[in-house]
This record gives structure tokens, C-alpha cells and sequence, in this order.
């Protein structure tokens, strides 16, 4: 596109449904802020848009869990992703949330232009429904088996292990993310977009028109969702959470906007909600063909940013993206990362435990930016290791950039009395002239790369520059040179040479590091006792940033060390925090079969008929009457008690999924019928020699199935 004349940068609306972590960071919202701050550096008319995408099953699923309400989950999330983001640097104009009013509006005036212009389409179809908990299952609300990659546990949108994007009726084995039941189905009306009415355009504008500026990833998933040949996706479903229809569609009661319909909205909202704060006008951004779009965001939103929202926007006469920078994922340690699997590091977490310590702060913050976009997945998935986070600052920024940038300053304080010494043009070697040229060279190479999102690349150049200038120092050795200045006073011109070189380097270097790592910077201007606007794009490759006979402050600290003892803390926390989830979810699995079993054994109050039995059968069974004498609950398993149990001859240790039902104090003294030689079973570590019969009534109560009067411990049951 010709020169644009305004930009309107986003990143992904993360989910507020629980902390993100580095690796999301590292996807749609570090690169984006390291873009901003270059066109900011460059005073071009920009703004960055994002906020919390506070809709849909992740956020209802979510409630569940917590045993909280909707409303509840998004506060508090969007509070907690909110200052993450700020405190990592990332700096939106506008953090924005889709629960506002102002978006819900925005969203359905979107959705009424569309519907009024024919772009929309009605259907009445079968979808799956959850008898039990009376409720469609769309999304996250239906899971079953990924047909693409065997995933036992795809969502009925999108399979997380294989990123395919699925519809619920791809599932096999589809059961309700509710009640866990198969579901049945039923007919509903909803409101569809008919994407297939738009390949020739998207074909086009993807194929042809960005086959050269788009990222190869993002047109490989666009070209295959293509082929596979377009169909209308529905845009609302039926759910209480979410933004409700307009009130004059009609049989649009009860339903609500898809939360991927609502979501990308929430970038114009949020424009609207920025201007009205800072007194702008936002229709330009999103109408006017000379704006630069460009969405930035991580691998598993490709298709909803480079085909259905332009779609969208093509239909309501916005602006369509410029680009649609995606990058692959980031492991972890070996592993893929997953929050839910406690395998991730989360943004909340690295802050706390190095950003708000002592020896932390602004620097821990630099720290962390410069190795992610370092090992950023800009074409493949890349992998976050502690000990590589470790190796990166020492040896790239402590000992590359911190060292050049140290020494410099010193040697300027010690050889130079504290000051910017002159040049001596007349005394410029090839050496010299090399770095010079490298410095203004290194603008157009850092440039040309961040233009074209290659920001591993051009952060590279900047350590690069930095590495230039130590090779330099090494070779001008200007403190051997100052030891002879007795027999060769002519040496100090060199000296002044050298570190003149030197300290407009340190200038230059500030304004490149400016959009990876703003703190270094802003500390760096204030050593050189510069304001900030030196940072300006405009300026670098300059080799007069700093004037001659200006003094400078004592150098400080840009970067630390990571120590080993915090590499093997880190390590050591995430494999405990793995270890207890996964153990948790053990527990909830275990105590689930033991109720299932036992509810089964109390002869199911359900219609559900068992085959018949012979007596044989019945009589392998061996059933006896005996009495709960200590109870008590099992530590980390919210169902599980274990019971010891007098049996006459002998005491039993039996672990029973009934602590939901009852309290451990009132049954002891009780008599129950027991299983006796059902195969033992540990359960939290617990061997179980025996199963409680147990008698559920309808509205799911437990209760013992027992004598009508007290027995001896022991009696058998036939
Ligand atoms: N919240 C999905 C995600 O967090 C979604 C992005 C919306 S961008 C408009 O992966
Ligand atoms: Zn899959």
C-alpha cells in the first residue's frame, strides 16, 4: 500500500477467563507493542487497541468451575490481564472490555447492518441439546473425540491439541461439557454467514493480492480452509451470556451473538471508547482506505482475523487488514505449554517473582521481552527453557549490550573528564569509518525487518551493533593508549576519537533498543542526560546524537545476571505445579468412578435394566453387615472419606466417594452393607478393601443401605 496515514494496530482480545502466560505474550502482544513504539518513534498517527474478550463458553465454562458467576470471572480477570499488561510494558492506548455497553452496542449495530442488508442467513437446523442441564451445546460446551488427531477432549469450535477448527457435529463420541451426558438433538433457529458467497473475493485478497506480504504460515491455513471449500458459519447461539440479539429481530429471543462474532468487534469499540477519551474522531481508523490496519495474533486465530472478520468488515464497509502477523507457539521445558495442565509460566507469576523484588523491577521486565522475542516462534515453534532465559542475558545482554554501554561510560569518565570528547576528523581511520558506516546502515537493515514483522531478526541487529562496538574497543584499546600519553601527548586525539565513536554508538543503540526494550532506553537517556525525544526513529544512524563537551552521568545497571539457584527454583516450581494439577485431576477422576460404581451398586434409582443374573452369579458376591468406627476425610479429594470398618472378625479400611453427602462425625456408629471381596483399589494412595452399598433417591441423596435393626458385625446379607 502507498504510504498509510494513520495505523490501527491490534492484538488479540485474551479470553478473561484466568491468567495468560508468557507464551500468549510472546504471541499477539510483545511483537505488536515492539511495532507501535517503532511507528510511535517515527511520529506516525497510530493506535493500539486491545482488551478482554469477556464472552462466550470460556468465560460461563469458567464460572462453573470457580463456582462463581459470569460477571464475577471477567471482573477479575480483566483486572489481573489488565496490570499484567502494563507492567510487561505493553502499551495499548486502550485496554478495553467487550462487556462494556458501548460494545455491546457497536456489536449489534453491526449485526442489524448486516442482517437489514441480505448478508445474513436464517436457518432452522438440528443441533445437539443436553436434556439434563436444558441447554444447545455449541463450542466449549460440547467435547468429544478430534476426528483429525484422536484428542479425546476437543471443544466442539476448535481441537486445542491439533488447532483444527471443528463444528460440533465433527466431534465422535460427543458428549456435554454439563452433565457429561450424550447429548440428543433438537431444532433451533439461528442466524448464519454465508462465507461461501465470498471466496471468490477472499481467494483474491489472500492468494493473490498478500501472497508476497503475508506471513507463509497464515496463508498456508488460509489457502487450506479455502480448498476444504466455505460454508455459513453461525454468528449467535443460545445462551444467556453473551450480547443479545436486537430486540426487533424477530425469534431472536434468548440468543446471543457468537462470541467470535462480538470479539473482533471489540477492536472497533474499543477505537470508538479511545476517542471519546481523548477527544478523537475514530471513524477515519476503521472507514478511511489510507489506514494500516494490522492484527496481530497467535496461530490458533487465524482463520477468525484472515477470514471471517474481513469478510465482516468487507460486508459493513470497513477497512480490511494490511496483515495478519501470526506466530507459531512456544514450549516450554519440553513441553507444550498449557495453563489448565499447570505446564506454562504466567505473566502473573514472572511479575511476581521478579519483576515487584528487590533485585527485580524495570530490568527483570527487559529481561524477559528480550529473550521471548529472542527465541520468538516467528516461523516455527520455539522453545522457553530457564537455563536458555539465563544463558540470553548474561550472554547477550550483560555481557554484549551492558558491557559496551558500561564500558564506554567509564572509560569516557576516566579518560574523557566525564565529558563528550571531540573528533578529530582528521585522524579517522578505516576502523573508525567502518563503524560509523555501520551505524547508519543498521537503521535501514532494522527498518526493512520490523516492516516485515521480522523481529527476532532485528532485535538480533541491534545486539549485533553492540557487539561491533566491543570488537572496536578491543581493537582501539584506548586504555593502553592512555598509559603512554606521557611520551605521546598526541595519543589523546585517538583516545577522544575512540570513545566519541563510542558514546554516539551508545546513543544509537539506545534509540534501536527503544522498541524491544523501552527501559533500557529511557535509563540510557537519562545516563547521556537526554530527554527522551532523542529516542526518536529520526535519529538514528546519526553520528552526532551527542554534542561535544556535554557531560554525562556515572554509568548505572542496565541488566542482571539470572542466577543459577533462580533457574532451579523456576524448574523446580513448574514441576511441582504440573505434578499437583495433574494429581487433583486424578482425585476428581477416582472419586468419580467410586461414586459411579457405588451409585451403580445402591441399584439405581434409574430405569436403566441390568441383564439378567443366574443365582450363581448373585451368590460370588459376598455382602456383610458391619459398622463405621472412625471416618475422616481424605486429604486433597473433596469426595472421597475413608471409613474404617468393623466386620466382626476383622476391621477394614474402605475409601467411599460419599464425603459430598455426609459428614465424617455423624456416621460413625452406623451400620452399613458391605462388599467384601471386591479386588482391592488404592485411591489417593489408600488401599480400599471393600465397597458401602448405598440407596440414591431421586434427587441424588445417598443413603446406607442397612438392617431394619442392629445386627452382629460380620452377619452375612443373602
Ligand atoms: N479471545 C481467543 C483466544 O484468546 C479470543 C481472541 C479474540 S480476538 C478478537 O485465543
Ligand atoms: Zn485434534
Amino acid at each position: 500500500m502507498t504510504e498509510p496515514k494513520r495505523y490501527l494496530i491490534t492484538s488479540a482480545l485474551p479470553y478473561a477467563n484466568g491468567p495468560k502466560h508468557i507464551g500468549h505474550l510472546a504471541g499477539a502482544y510483545l511483537p505488536a507493542d515492539i511495532y507501535v513504539r517503532y511507528l510511535r518513534a517515527q511520529k506516525k498517527d497510530v493506535v493500539y487497541v486491545c482488551g478482554s474478550d469477556e464472552h462466550g463458553a470460556a468465560i460461563t465454562i469458567q464460572a462453573m468451575k470457580e463456582n462463581t458467576t459470569p460477571r464475577a470471572i471477567v471482573d477479575k480477570y480483566h483486572a489481573m490481564l489488565k496490570s499484567n499488561m502494563a507492567d510487561l510494558g505493553i502499551s495499548f492506548d486502550i485496554y478495553h472490555r467487550t462487556s462494556e455497553p458501548i460494545h455491546h452496542e457497536t456489536a449489534r449495530e453491526f449485526f442489524t447492518y448486516l442482517n437489514d442488508n441480505g448478508d445474513l442467513e436464517v436457518k432452522e437446523t438440528e443441533q445437539y441439546f443436553d436434556e439434563e442441564a436444558n441447554t444447545f451445546l455449541a463450542d466449549r460446551y460440547i467435547v468429544g473425540t478430534c476426528p483429525v488427531c484422536g484428542n479425546e477432549n476437543a471443544y466442539g469450535d476448535q481441537c486445542e491439541r491439533c488447532g483444527t477448527s471443528l463444528s460440533p457435529e465433527e466431534l465422535i463420541n460427543p458428549r456435554s461439557t454439563l452433565s457429561g451426558n450424550a447429548p440428543i438433538k433438537k431444532a433451533t433457529k439461528h442466524w448464519y454467514l454465508p462465507l461461501n458467497r465470498h471466496e471468490d473475493f477472499l481467494r483474491q485478497w489472500i492468494l493473490t493480492d498478500h501472497k508476497d506480504d503475508w506471513k507463509a504460515n497464515v496463508l498456508g491455513q488460509c489457502k487450506s480452509w479455502l480448498d476444504a471449500g466455505l460454508m455459513p458459519r453461525a454468528v449467535t447461539r443460545d445462551l444467556d451470556w453473551g450480547i443479545a440479539l436486537p430486540q426487533n429481530v424477530e425469534g431472536g429471543k434468548g440468543k446471543v451473538l457468537y462470541v467470535w462474532f462480538d470479539a473482533p468487534i471489540g477492536y472497533i469499540s474499543a477505537t470508538k471508547q479511545w476517542a471519546l477519551d481523548n477527544d478523537k474522531d475514530w471513524k477515519p481508523y476503521w472507514y478511511n482506505e489510507d489506514t494500516k490496519l494490522v492484527h496481530f495474533i497467535g496461530k490458533d486465530n487465524i482463520v477468525f482475523h484472515a477470514i471471517i472478520f474481513p469478510v465482516m468488515l468487507k460486508l459493513h464497509g470497513n477497512v480490511l487488514p494490511d496483515n495478519v502477523p501470526s506466530n507459531e507457539f512456544m514450549n516450554l521445558e519440553g513441553d507444550k505449554m498449557s495453563t489448565s495442565r499447570g505446564w506454562s509460566i504466567e505473566m502473573d507469576d514472572y511479575i511476581n517473582d521478579f519483576v515487584k523484588k528487590e533485585n527485580g523491577g524495570d530490568q527483570m521486565v527487559d529481561a524477559l521481552r528480550y529473550y521471548l522475542t529472542a527465541i520468538a516462534p516467528e516461523t516455527k515453534d520455539s522453545e522457553f527453557t530457564w537455563k536458555g532465559f539465563q544463558d540470553a542475558v548474561k550472554g547477550e545482554l550483560v555481557d554484549v549490550f551492558g558491557n559496551f554501554v558500561n564500558r564506554a561510560f567509564v572509560l569516557m569518565h576516566k579518560l574523557c573528564k566525564g565529558k563528550v570528547p571531540p573528533l578529530h576528523a582528521a585522524l579517522l581511520d578505516e576502523t573508525d569509518k567502518a563503524l560509523l558506516e555501520e551505524i547508519a546502515q543498521t537503521k535501514v537493515t532494522i527498518s526493512g525487518l520490523l516492516e516485515t514483522y521480522k523481529f527476532r531478526d532485528a532485535q538480533y541487529e541491534v545486539i549485533d551493533l553492540a557487539r561491533k562496538g566491543n570488537k572496536y574497543m578491543q581493537e582501539k584499546q584506548p586504555w593502553i593508549v592512555a598509559k603512554s600519553l606521557e611520551t605521546n601527548p598526541a595519543g589523546q586525539q585517538l583516545i577522544d576519537n575512540c570513545l566519541h565513536i563510542c558514546l554516539q554508538l551508545t546513543a544509537n543503540l539506545a534509540v534501536y533498543i527503544n522498541p524491544f526494550l523501552p527501559h533500557a532506553a529511557k535509563k540510557m537517556c537519562y545516563m547521556m542526560k537526554v530527554v527522551d525525544k532523542m529516542l526518536d526513529w529520526s535519529n538514528a544512524g546519526k553520528p552526532n546524537l551527542l554534542s561535544v563537551g556535554y557531560s554525562l552521568r556515572e554509568p548505572q545497571l542496565l541488566f542482571r545476571k539470572i542466577e543459577d539457584s533462580e533457574v532451579t527454583e523456576q524448574v523446580e516450581k513448574l514441576k511441582i505445579k504440573s505434578e499437583k494439577i495433574k494429581m487433583e485431576k486424578e482425585n476428581k477422576e477416582a472419586a468419580e468412578k467410586v461414586s459411579a460404581a457405588e451409585t451403580a451398586a445402591a441399584g439405581e434409582v434409574t430405569e436403566t435394566k441390568k441383564p439378567e443374573i443366574n443365582f450363581e452369579d448373585f451368590a460370588k458376591i459376598d455382602l456383610k453387615v458391619g459398622t463405621i468406627i472412625a471416618a475422616e476425610k481424605v486429604a486433597k479429594a473433596d469426595k472421597l472419606l475413608k471409613l474404617e470398618v468393623d466386620l466382626g472378625v476383622e476391621v477394614r479400611t474402605i475409601v467411599s466417594g460419599i464425603a459430598m453427602h455426609f459428614d465424617p462425625s455423624a456416621i460413625v456408629g452406623k451400620q452399613v452393607t458391605v462388599v467384601t471381596n471386591l479386588a482391592p483399589r488404592k485411591m489417593r494412595g489408600i488401599e480400599s478393601n471393600g465397597m458401602i452399598l448405598m440407596a440414591e433417591d431421586a434427587d441424588g441423596k445417598l443413603k446406607f443401605v442397612n438392617p431394619d435393626e442392629a445386627v452382629k458385625n460380620g452377619s452375612g446379607v443373602s
